[in-house]
């Protein structure tokens, strides 16, 4: 029979060949971005000491005592040569929290901090905090903008379900210690709220998502542009949507600015989620869009329907049907890391290049809105192809 020492030994050792495991891309891909074989982080990969008492007095059956659930909605950035991620983690007991992952090539061997992110609480404590964009501003600080969940004061004596969606900010020098600033102060709810990397016309810009409820966005139009003055005290004052909500598109329902936008010098470049119902619940799915240099609140290519969806064991999870990013990194020779998790359970990569990205953006036809219109641009392409393939 095994000696507590030597099931520690054989725990370790398995998590170790779990975060070695190589992660190689999948070939056949659609020629805009690959794929890869593997999920690069899901609870399995959490710290072995995060999850077991390894002292044989305490825990004799060496059992799990702090279960982890899923690893997801994670920010990015470079961070000297490592590619880092601010990870949501969410424990067995439906609390998120962040912690950071690093590897040093982006695609495998992404292993946690020791530690988890200590937040600090703004002066109403949140229940739950999760989806950090992080944004290194010309300003010279860090900043992590997060929504941050309360149980809605407002909600009927039994209603333990109602709650409310703030975007909460904190900055930091580090990724160690943060500073948190005050909630942003908005007219509705928030979330997805994301702030652009440089200022704009002197003030902070921030992409954001108002929506009417927790779960609905209502007469939230779509992703927003908003201008504010200082992040310390962060108010937005006037909102304008620079990427629509549209009927029958796959950002019917709502939609979410991911990450930041990648500056190129063909304009910005976004990625975001857009979000349809249909029987089986809601469908989340990624897109692109792209906005000019000049005026970054001026949509310059909008190419139709999703950039990625759900494939394969992505569709599946603790909330099928969902593909989220709030993460990507854009390194100097144009080679573009982009995170994304898979039905709230597990994170992924896929890799393209800015120039791809770009083309993919420009040259992809927008949505005619309607079926004949649908119809039009695909025969568009084959009456072209038929020239072609006469040569
Ligand atoms: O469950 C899918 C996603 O739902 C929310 O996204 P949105 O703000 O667009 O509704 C978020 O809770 C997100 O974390 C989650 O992945």
């Amino acid at each position: 029979m095994k000696t507590f020492a030597q099931k520690v030994d054989a725990l370790f050792a398995r998590h170790e060949e779990l975060i070695k495991k190589p992660n190689l891309p999948i070939a056949d891909g659609n020629g805009i971005y690959k794929r890869y074989e593997n999920p690069i982080l899901t609870a399995a990969h959490t710290p072995v000491f995060w999850r077991y008492d390894l002292d044989e007095k305490t825990n004799p059956f060496l059992m799990e005592r702090i279960g982890m659930n899923a690893a997801m909605n994670s920010g990015a950035m470079k961070w000297g040569d490592k590619y880092l991620l601010v990870v949501r983690v969410e424990g067995s007991d439906r609390k998120s929290f962040f912690a950071v992952a690093e590897s040093p090539n982006g695609v495998d061997n992404f292993r946690f901090w020791d530690y988890p992110v200590t937040m600090p609480d703004d002066v109403i404590p949140a229940t739950n905090i999760y989806d950090m964009r992080l944004t290194a501003h010309e300003d010279g600080w860090i900043y992590g903008i997060f929504c941050a969940e309360r149980h809605d004061t407002n909600a009927p004596a039994g209603d333990l379900s109602s709650a409310t969606a703030t975007a909460a900010i904190a900055r930091t020098k580090d990724l160690k210690n943060w500073e948190r600033l005050p909630d942003l102060k908005t007219k509705s709810q928030q979330r997805n709220v994301v702030l652009h990397p440089e200022f704009v016309d002197g003030k902070y810009a921030l992409y954001t998502r108002p929506q009417d409820g927790f779960i609905d966005t209502g007469s939230g139009g779509g992703i927003g542009w908003a201008l504010v003055d200082d992040m310390t005290n962060a108010e937005v004052k006037e909102e304008k949507i620079i990427d629509p909500r549209h009927y029958h598109t796959i950002k019917e329902v709502k939609n979410g600015e991911g990450p930041h936008p990648i500056k190129t010098d063909k304009g910005w470049l976004h990625l975001a989620h857009g979000v349809r119902g249909c029987a089986a619940g809601l469908r989340y799915v990624l897109y692109m869009y792209m906005t000019s240099l000049e005026d970054p609140t001026k949509l310059i290519a909008s190419p139709a329907g999703f950039f990625m969806a759900p494939e394969g064991e992505e569709r599946i999870g603790d909330v099928s049907n969902v593909l989220f990013t709030n993460g990507w990194i854009a390194d100097e020779d144009g080679k573009v890391f982009i995170y994304y998790a898979s039905s709230d359970t597990r994170m992924h990569v896929a890799t393209s290049t800015i120039d791809k990205l770009v083309d993919y953006c420009m040259n992809t036809p927008q949505d005619g809105l309607t079926t004949t219109a649908s119809v039009d641009t695909l025969k568009k392409m084959i009456d072209h192809n038929m020239q072609i393939m006469k040569k």
